[in-house]
C-alpha cells in the first residue's frame, strides 16, 4: 500500500503506535508523502481512544533531527569526547566480529558482557537486547544482567506475596472505586497506562475522593485529588505499617478475607502491635519517621478500610529505593487486610500486568545461554544470589567492570556491548561508569543519537527509529489492546535496525540460522505464537492495517478473580497457595534485610544517616513530563521549549540558602555535582529536592555536570532484593558561585 502511493505522490496515512519505555502505548497516525513525513496525528478512531501526548505528536522531529546518527562510526579521540569518523558498513562489522573472535580466544566468551534496557520495546526489534542477545547465545554465550531500573522490588514482592506478577486491572476499573489513593502515582505526568489520568478526571467528576501520598504536590494532585499527604522519600513502609495498626486497633480489617486468601497475618500483627519488638507501630510512631501527620495517617487508614472497593495504587517510585521490597509488600498486605483484592474496582497492588492485553508475550526467540548452562539464573527465585551466580546486576555493572572475578563478580569483562539502552546516563553513579568504561578493551553502542553512552563507544552503529520499520507491540502493563507498528518511511541515511545489524555479524562470526526471515515473516509467526492476541484478534491482516486492536469487553477484567472466587479449585501460585503476608520462602532466607513479613527498615542515606549533617537534603529523580528517559527527546525543539530542566526545592530550604526562584544552583555529594536551575516551590515538602531523571549528562572541564543528569549523584548499591536504588541519595545544594556561573554562561 505504502509502496503505490510512495510512486504516485499522495499523501498517505501510515498507523503506527509510539513504542519506546514510557507508561503509554498510544496511537500515531503518520502522514507520509513522497516517502518523507509530513505530520503525526494522534488516534482519531473508535472509543476509548489512545490519543499520544506532546511526544507522540513531535516524533516526526525526533525522526528528522539534525541530531540523528547517520553511518558507522569509529572513536578517533578520546573516550567520552565524542570524536568519531565515518566508515563503511563492512569495516564496521568486520572489526567488531574480529574483536569478539580475539576476546573469545584471549579470555573467553564471559568477558563480553552484553545489555540493553528498554530504549525501544517491539517484540521483534530492540526490546531488552533480544537480537544481540540471540546472537551472542548462538554463537557460544556472553555474560549478562540482571534485575530491571523499573521496579525489581515490585517484581520482589510480588513473587512473594501473590506468587504473580500479574495484578492489573484495566485503567478504566478506576471508575468503579469509592475510593483511590494513589501512593507516588502521578499519571498526569509520568504517565501509567495510556488512559489512566483519563478516567481519574472522570472518577474525579463522579465524586470519588482521591488522595496523593507524595514528597511532591504532584500534577496528579493538582487535577485529580482532594487531599495530597506529604511523606518523606524512603519512609512509606513505616507509614502502610502504621495505617495497618490502625486498621487492627480499631477492627477495621476483613479478617474474613485474611482467613481465607492469606497466611501470616498474626506474624505481621505481633509486629505491627508491638508484640514482637515491644515497639507498637502507631501514626505517632510513623509521623516521627515519615513527616506525614499522625492524624492524616489515621485517617486515611479509616477511609481506605471502610469505603470498598477501593484502589491503592502504589507505583514503582518508592519501590526504587534501599528496601523498597518492604514498602510493596506492606502495601499489598493492606490491600488484603481490607480485603480489595479479586473484585472491580478493587486493586491487588503491584506490576499491573494482564489480565487483558498483556505486556509481556512471544518475541524473537532467544535460546539459552550457554555460559549459563551449569549454573542457570534462576529467574524467579527470591534468593538473589541464585539469580546472580552468571550475571551482574544492573546497579552493579560499573564495580563488576573495575573489580572482575576478584572482587566476586562472575567474570572479567573486557568488551561491553549496548543496544537500546543509555546506561552511563540512566544508571546509578554517572561518575563512577566513566571510570568503568576507560577500563575496557572494547565498547559498541547502537544508537540513535550521540548519547552520553554513545560517546564512549569505540565502533557506533546508527539504528533506525520505529517509524522505519514493522513491529508489534504490546500495551505497558495491559491492555485491552495491541498495536502494529506499520513502517512508514525507509530508513534514513545509513542507519539499519538492531535486527539487521546483528545479522550482518551473525554471518561474519559464522553464526548459521541466525535470521533466515523477513521482518513480515517474523511479525507473522510471533503473532501466531501468542495464544492471547491469536484468541483476541480475528484477523491478522486486519489488525496490520488497522494497526490497532481494541479489546472490546463485557466485563471488568480483575486481577486473581478466579482466586478470590473458587479458592478450592484456584491456589494462588505461592506454595502455600495464599496471599503470604508471610513468607515462609523469605525465613528460609534468615536475612533480616528481607524480613518474612513486610517490615520498616531505615534505608541507606535516610535523614538520620550521619551524612545527612553534610548532605541534609533527599533527591529523588521522576520520570520527565516531556520525555522518556534520556532518548532523545530533549533534543527536539518543540519540547525544548515545554519547559526549563530544574530542581524543585522547597521554599524554606532555598530560603536559609539565599536561593531564588530560577537561580543557578549546584546540587552535589561526594560522588557527583551538577549546575541546575532552581525551581523554588511549596509543591514539594521540605528536606527533598527532585530532578527529572534522563536529561543528558555533560560534564564540563572540572567534571561539573551541566546536563543535570541525576545519575551523577546516585549511589549504585541494589536494594537486598535486587531494587535499583535511585530515589535514595543524601545532596547539598548552593547558589552557584560566581566563576561556576560564569563558565556556565560561557556556554550556553
Ligand atoms: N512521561 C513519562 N512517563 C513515563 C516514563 C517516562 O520516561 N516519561 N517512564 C515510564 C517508566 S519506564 C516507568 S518504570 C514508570 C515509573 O513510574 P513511577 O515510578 O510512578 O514514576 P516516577 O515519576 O519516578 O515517580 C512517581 C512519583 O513518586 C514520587 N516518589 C519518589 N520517591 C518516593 C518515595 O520514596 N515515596 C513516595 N511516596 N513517593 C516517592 C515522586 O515524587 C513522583 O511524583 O513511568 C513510566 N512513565
Ligand atoms: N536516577 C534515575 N535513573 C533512572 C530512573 C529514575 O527514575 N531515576 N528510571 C530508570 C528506569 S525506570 C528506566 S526504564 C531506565 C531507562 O533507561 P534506558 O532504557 O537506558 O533509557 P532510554 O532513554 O529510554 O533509552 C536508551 C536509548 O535507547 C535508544 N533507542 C531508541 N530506540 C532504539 C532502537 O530501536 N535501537 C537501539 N539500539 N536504541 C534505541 C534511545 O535513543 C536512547 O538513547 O532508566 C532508569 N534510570
Ligand atoms: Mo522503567
Amino acid at each position: 500500500m505504502a509502496e503505490d502511493a510512495r510512486d504516485n505522490g499522495e499523501t498517505i496515512v501510515v498507523p503506527t503506535a509510539c513504542a519506546h519505555d514510557c507508561g503509554g502505548r498510544c496511537i500515531l497516525r503518520v502522514h507520509v508523502k513522497d516517502g518523507t513525513i509530513v505530520r503525526v496525528e494522534a488516534d482519531d478512531g473508535e472509543e476509548p481512544q489512545l490519543r499520544a501526548c506532546v511526544r507522540g505528536h513531535a516524533y516526526r522531529q525526533r525522526v528528522y533531527s539534525a541530531d540523528r546518527l547517520r553511518y558507522p562510526m569509529k572513536r578517533v579521540g578520546e573516550r567520552g569526547k565524542g570524536k568519531f569518523q565515518r566508515i563503511s558498513w563492512d569495516e564496521a562489522l568486520d572489526t567488531v566480529a574480529g574483536e569478539v573472535k580475539r576476546l573469545r580466544r584471549e579470555y573467553g566468551l564471559e568477558s563480553v558482557l552484553c545489555f540493553g534496557q528498554s530504549g525501544a520495546l517491539g517484540q521483534l526489534h530492540s526490546g531488552l537486547a533480544v537480537p544481540l542477545l540471540r546472537l551472542f547465545y548462538m554463537y557460544g554465550g556472553c555474560t549478562t544482567t540482571w534485575g530491571g531500573a523499573s521496579a525489581e522490588g515490585c517484581t520482589f514482592a510480588c513473587r512473594a506475596t501473590y506468587g504473580s506478577l500479574d495484578t492489573g486491572h484495566n485503567p478504566d476499573d478506576v471508575l468503579n472505586s469509592r475510593f483511590i489513593i494513589l501512593w507516588a502515582l502521578d499519571p498526569a505526568r509520568s504517565i501509567w497506562k495510556t488512559n489512566t489520568s483519563f478516567y481519574l478526571a472522570q472518577a474525579k467528576e463522579h465524586g470519588t475522593k482521591i488522595v496523593v501520598v507524595d514528597p511532591r504536590r504532584t500534577d496528579s494532585a493538582v487535577a485529580f485529588a482532594s487531599q495530597w499527604i506529604p511523606i518523606r522519600p524512603g519512609t512509606d513502609a513505616a507509614m502502610l505499617i502504621a495505617m495497618a495498626y490502625v486498621m487492627i486497633n480499631e477492627n477495621l480489617h476483613d479478617q474474613v478475607f485474611l482467613d481465607r486468601y492469606t497466611i501470616g497475618f498474626d506474624k505481621f500483627r505481633e509486629y505491627v502491635m508491638g508484640a514482637e519488638d515491644g515497639v507498637p507501630k502507631t501514626p505517632s510512631w510513623a509521623e516521627a519517621i515519615t513527616g506525614a501527620p499522625a492524624a492524616d495517617i489515621a485517617n486515611l487508614a479509616r477511609e481506605y478500610a471502610t469505603k470498598k472497593p477501593a484502589k491503592l495504587m502504589a507505583s514503582f517510585a518508592p519501590g526504587r529505593s534501599a528496601y523498597g521490597e518492604q514498602y510493596h509488600r506492606a502495601a499489598m498486605t493492606l490491600t488484603a487486610m481490607t480485603g480489595n483484592i479479586g473484585i472491580p474496582g478493587g486493586h491487588p497492588t503491584g506490576w499491573e500486568l494482564g489480565p487483558v492485553g498483556h505486556m509481556m508475550g512471544p518475541g524473537l526467540p532467544v535460546p539459552r545461554n550457554p555460559l549459563e548452562v551449569a549454573a542457570p539464573a534462576v529467574r524467579g527465585s527470591l534468593d538473589i544470589r541464585l539469580r546472580s551466580q552468571t550475571r551482574v546486576n544492573i546497579s552493579d555493572i560499573w564495580d563488576a567492570i573495575l573489580r572482575g572475578k576478584a572482587g566476586g563478580y562472575p567474570a572479567d569483562i573486557k568488551m561491553l556491548y549496548m543496544t537500546a539502552c543509555n546506561p552511563v546516563n540512566q544508571y546509578l553513579n554517572t561518575n563512577k561508569a566513566v571510570e568503568a568504561l576507560n577500563k575496557l578493551e572494547f565498547i559498541v553502542v547502537h544508537e540513535q543519537f550521540l548519547t552520553p553512552t554513545a560517546r564512549f563507544a569505540d565502533i557506533l552503529l546508527p539504528v533506525n527509529t520505529l517509524m522505519e520499520r514493522s513491529d508489534i507491540a504490546r500495551p505497558w502493563t495491559s491492555g485491552p489492546y495491541y498495536v502494529y507498528l506499520n513502517k512508514a518511511i525507509d530508513s534514513l541515511y545509513e542507519s539499519k535496525s538492531d535486527l539487521e545489524i546483528c545479522t550482518g555479524l551473525a554471518s561474519r562470526l559464522g553464526v548459521s540460522g541466525y535470521n533466515d526471515k523477513t521482518d513480515d515473516e517474523w511479525l507473522r509467526e510471533i503473532f501466531e505464537a501468542s495464544p492471547d492476541m491469536v484468541k483476541d484478534i480475528p484477523d491478522f491482516e486486519e489488525f496490520k492495517k488497522a494497526g490497532v486492536h481494541k479489546i472490546q469487553l463485557a466485563w471488568p477484567p480483575v486481577a486473581f478473580e478466579k482466586q478470590i472466587k473458587d479458592p478450592a479449585n484456584n491456589p494462588f501460585p505461592t506454595p502455600s497457595g495464599k496471599i503470604e503476608i508471610y513468607s515462609q520462602r523469605l525465613a528460609d532466607l534468615a536475612d533480616p534485610e528481607l524480613p518474612a513479613i513486610p517490615k520498616y527498615i531505615e534505608p541507606w542515606e535516610s535523614r538520620n544517616d550521619p551524612l545527612a549533617k553534610k548532605y541534609p537534603l533527599q533527591l529523588v529523580t521522576i520520570h520527565p513530563k516531556t520525555r522518556v528517559h534520556s532518548s532523545g527527546y530533549g533534543r527536539i525543539p518543540w519540547i525544548k521549549e515545554l519547559e526549563p530542566h530544574t530542581v524543585w526545592i522547597n521554599t524554606a530550604d532555598a530560603l536559609a540558602r539565599k536561593i531564588a526562584n530560577g537561580d543557578l544552583v549546584r546540587v552535589f555529594n561526594d560522588r557527583g555535582q551538577m549546575l541546575i536551575q532552581a525551581k523554588v516551590t511549596q509543591r514539594i515538602m521540605p528536606g527533598v529536592v527532585c530532578v527529572e531523571e534522563g536529561a543528558w549528562y555533560t560534564p564540563d572541564k572540572r567534571g561539573v555536570d551541566r546536563g543535570g543528569c541525576t545519575n551523577v549523584l546516585t549511589k549504585n548499591r541494589h536494594s537486598p532484593g535486587g531494587a535499583f536504588t535511585s530515589n535514595t541519595c543524601l545532596v547539598e545544594a548552593e547558589k552557584a558561585c560566581s566563576d561556576l556561573d560564569q563558565t556556565s554562561r560561557g556556554r550556553a
